[in-house]
This record gives C-alpha cells, sequence and structure tokens, in this order.
C-alpha cells in the first residue's frame, strides 16, 4: 500500500495502522442538514488513506502523496473554507513555529519531508483539516499525543465529493485506534465537524463527516440530522439495471465563497421568525411562507420540500421502485436552482442534458456553486447521457465535463 510504504521511506520505521475513509456524493436531501432535516448520501470508490504511528512528543508530521502546495487537498467546491478559524486559535504553547519541508509535492515519500507542527497556527491548505481534527479531539478532553501520519488520496479533486472529510476521518480514525480512544463512528464524525466549523472556519452541517464515517457498501445512508439517528438504506441500482453517474463539471465558482454561511444564516433567521427551533419544524408550509418574504421565503420553500422528498424518495426505494425516484432528483434541482440558488450554469447545463440524453432523473449534488451533479441513468442510456452533455459543454466552449459512476461504497475502515 502506497501510504505504509511512503511512511516506511519517510519515517524509517513501520506505521502501527493504516484507515481509509471514503468520499460521497448525496442522493437527495441538501442544505437539510444543518436545519435538523433529513439526508440520503452514499460513500464513493474514493477516499483519503492515512498511514500513522504514534510520537512519544506532541508534535504531529504530515505527508501528502498528492499535495501539490497548500490547499490542494483541503478544498471540495462546498463553499469554500477560510482560514480565519485556524489563527485566531489558541496556540498550544509550544514554542516558535517550525515548518519544515512544506512541499511535499516530490512525490512517493523518498525525498518528500514531512510538514512538522507542534503549534495548531502552523496549518495551512489542506493540513488544516489534519490539524483541526487532533484539535477537537484535545478540546474534547481526549488524551491524544503526536503522530506521524501519511496521507494518499484519490477523490476527485474539486468535484464536491468530500475529499475534506474525508481526510478528516482518516486521520481521526487514525488517532482513535493509536490512542485507544473508543469513540465511534459518530462520534469522530461529529470530531471531524467541529473541526471544520471551529478549526478551518466552513460552518458545514454533520452530512459528509456522518457518510464518511458511517456508509456501508451497497447502502445509502439516511440520517435524521436533529436525532442523529442514522439507518443503512439497501441500494441495489444494478439489479434494476440502473446506475449513478457522477458528472464533475471541473467548475467551482469562487465568487460564490461565503454563499454557504449566508444560506444558513438565512434559514437560521427564517426559523426565528416563524419561532422554531430550526426550519425541519415547519409543518404548515402555506402558513410560514405566507409570513416570509424574500430570500427566506425561498429558502424555507425549498428546506420543507427537501425534507418530505428525502422521506418519499425513502418510501420508493422500500417499495423497490427504485427507477421512480428520477422525478425527486429533478424536483429537488429546480427547488435548488430557484429556491435555494445554489446552482449555477454548468451544473444545470449538466442536468439538463442529462435528462434530455435519457437520465431518469438529475441534480447537483452536494454545497452547489460547481461541483458535481448526478445522473440515475439505465445502463443501456449512459453512453447517449454522457455523449448529451459532453455535446452540451462543447456547444457553450466550455471544457468537457468528467464522468465517474458511483456505486455506493464502503465507510471508514481500518485496513491494517
Ligand atoms: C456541504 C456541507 F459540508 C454539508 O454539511 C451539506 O450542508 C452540503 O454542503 C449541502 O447539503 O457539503
Amino acid at each position: 500500500m502506497r501510504a505504509a510504504d511512503a511512511f516506511r521511506a519517510v519515517n524509517g520505521r513501520e506505521p502501527e495502522g493504516a484507515w481509509h475513509a471514503p468520499g460521497r456524493v448525496n442522493l437527495i436531501g441538501e442544505h437539510t442538514d444543518y436545519n435538523d432535516g433529513f439526508v440520503l448520501p452514499f460513500a464513493v470508490p474514493w477516499g483519503v488513506t492515512s498511514a500513522a504511528a504514534r510520537r512519544d512528543d506532541d508534535t504531529l508530521t504530515l505527508l501528502s502523496l498528492q499535495s501539490d502546495g497548500a490547499g490542494s487537498l483541503g478544498t471540495d467546491g462546498s463553499g469554500s473554507p477560510r482560514t480565519d478559524g485556524a489563527s485566531s486559535l489558541r496556540t498550544d504553547g509550544s514554542g516558535s513555529p517550525r515548518t519544515e519541508g512544506a512541499d511535499p509535492s516530490e512525490g512517493q515519500g523518498g525525498d518528500a519531508r514531512p510538514l512538522v507542527i507542534s503549534e495548531y497556527g502552523q496549518a495551512e491548505g489542506w493540513a488544516r483539516y489534519a490539524v483541526g481534527v487532533l484539535w477537537a479531539l484535545r478540546e474534547a478532553g481526549h488524551a491524544v499525543g503526536g503522530a506521524d501520519i501519511v496521507i494518499d488520496g484519490d477523490v476527485p479533486q474539486g468535484a464536491g465529493l468530500s475529499s475534506s472529510a474525508a481526510l478528516e476521518l482518516a486521520v481521526a480514525m487514525a488517532f482513535n485506534d493509536l490512542y485507544e480512544l473508543g469513540l465511534s463512528g459518530l462520534d469522530l464524525a461529529l470530531i471531524a465537524q467541529k473541526a471544520e466549523n471551529d478549526f478551518v472556519g466552513m460552518p458545514c452541517g454533520i452530512m459528509d463527516q456522518a457518510a464518511s464515517a458511517l456508509c456501508r457498501e451497497g447502502h445509502a445512508l439516511f440520517m435524521d440530522c436533529r436525532s442523529l439517528a442514522t439507518r443503512a438504506v439497501p441500494l441495489d441500482l444494478a439489479a434494476h439495471g440502473l446506475r449513478v453517474l457522477i458528472i464533475d463539471t471541473g467548475v467551482h465558482h469562487e465568487l460564490a465563497d461565503g454563499q454557504y454561511a449566508r444560506r444558513r444564516q438565512d434559514c437560521e433567521n427564517a426559523a426565528k421568525r416563524l419561532g422554531v427551533d430550526a426550519l425541519r419544524d415547519v409543518t404548515d408550509l402555506a402558513g410560514a411562507l405566507s409570513r416570509l418574504d424574500g430570500d427566506e421565503r425561498k429558502r424555507v420553500q425549498h428546506v420543507v420540500t427537501e425534507n418530505h422528498r428525502v422521506q418519499a424518495l425513502i418510501g420508493l426505494l422500500r417499495a423497490g421502485a427504485v427507477s421512480e425516484i428520477g422525478a425527486l432528483l429533478n424536483a429537488s434541482h429546480i427547488s435548488l436552482r430557484d429556491q435555494y440558488e445554489v446552482s449555477c450554469p454548468e451544473l444545470d447545463v449538466a442536468v439538463e442534458a442529462a435528462v434530455r440524453g435519457g437520465a431518469r432523473g438529475a441534480r447537483m449534488t452536494g454545497g452547489g456553486f460547481g461541483g458535481s451533479a448526478i445522473a440515475l441513468v439505465a445502463d443501456d442510456r449512459e453512453q447517449r447521457v454522457r455523449d448529451e452533455v459532453t455535446r452540451s459543454y462543447e456547444s457553450r466552449g466550455w471544457a468537457p465535463p468528467r464522468f465517474l459512476p458511483a456505486t455506493p461504497s464502503p465507510g471508514a475502515h481500518r485496513l491494517t
């Protein structure tokens, strides 16, 4: 395994273990997690592998086999993480910054030197997600010392498939085992979310971390984001001659940074105006809409109907009517485009062209403003869908999108 080989080459000793955590796509339930609502993601076949061993000091060394500099592993197009969370934190008081060999681009570990982090404020770019996990574990009172960690990831970059959550979970799993913390997958997901919220500064919900931690092969993960109860929902698309095709638009609209936090704020403001704890609690949609206007009205319309779509989709899956879920995917996209306003031309064109090409349904997935769409396609329609989307991009002079087949894959686990 590459991560373990690189670990040996760089650290001159054996790793104590290796772990893998996947990225995700979300089948339905978008921008509902931070509204105490419902989500239905599944893990993708790509993820982050960590190889690690304890150190006898408090230092963390990190080497990524992919990084071509700060940030390349870190963002996933879901509303770009900011850096100010990290810099405003207390440091651990262990002296002045010492960052050595901060360019892990030199390859597979032979010549590359790891980042040496002895103070939280030193972490930059992708390393913030890993350091944030260590910070969050210690904040939660866990006795965690240092570690040497080598990271090897294959989540397509910038595709909105949660490479950051995969990185967080691959590191959290390593610390959990190395220091015998006994934390559950859900505990680790919450630690990772805290790292992202309070260390990285991205106010995400729990979906991506929970998906990476808890998904099961061949299943989607239903989560009630209020109670944090989860259920594995069988998703045997192949038995129905179907597959989920990821269409990676290849774009991330930087101008949209900050929009995620603004959507979240709109929802909190609307909930306050309606006198409910969270938009999950809105039962009379028509009544709620009559008391709101502008953006808040639109956000509520999306969140409330999206929660219903998640439940409807699960009902269809339970009834064995997998091929009927397409209409819900289409409705979700239209709602995200028109009411939640987190789509972009590249996502809209991908979705419309996929449906024109014969997809059962399609929608953007993840935070939006770029990243990926998913399309539910019958096996014998896949090429037509690809051709139609590619043609639509070409005719606009856009770079061709990338197509990736998504099979529901296992959640985070130990490899060795
Ligand atoms: C991003 C966030 F990280 C998730 O928590 C979720 O809100 C998603 O956007 C939208 O559904 O991936």
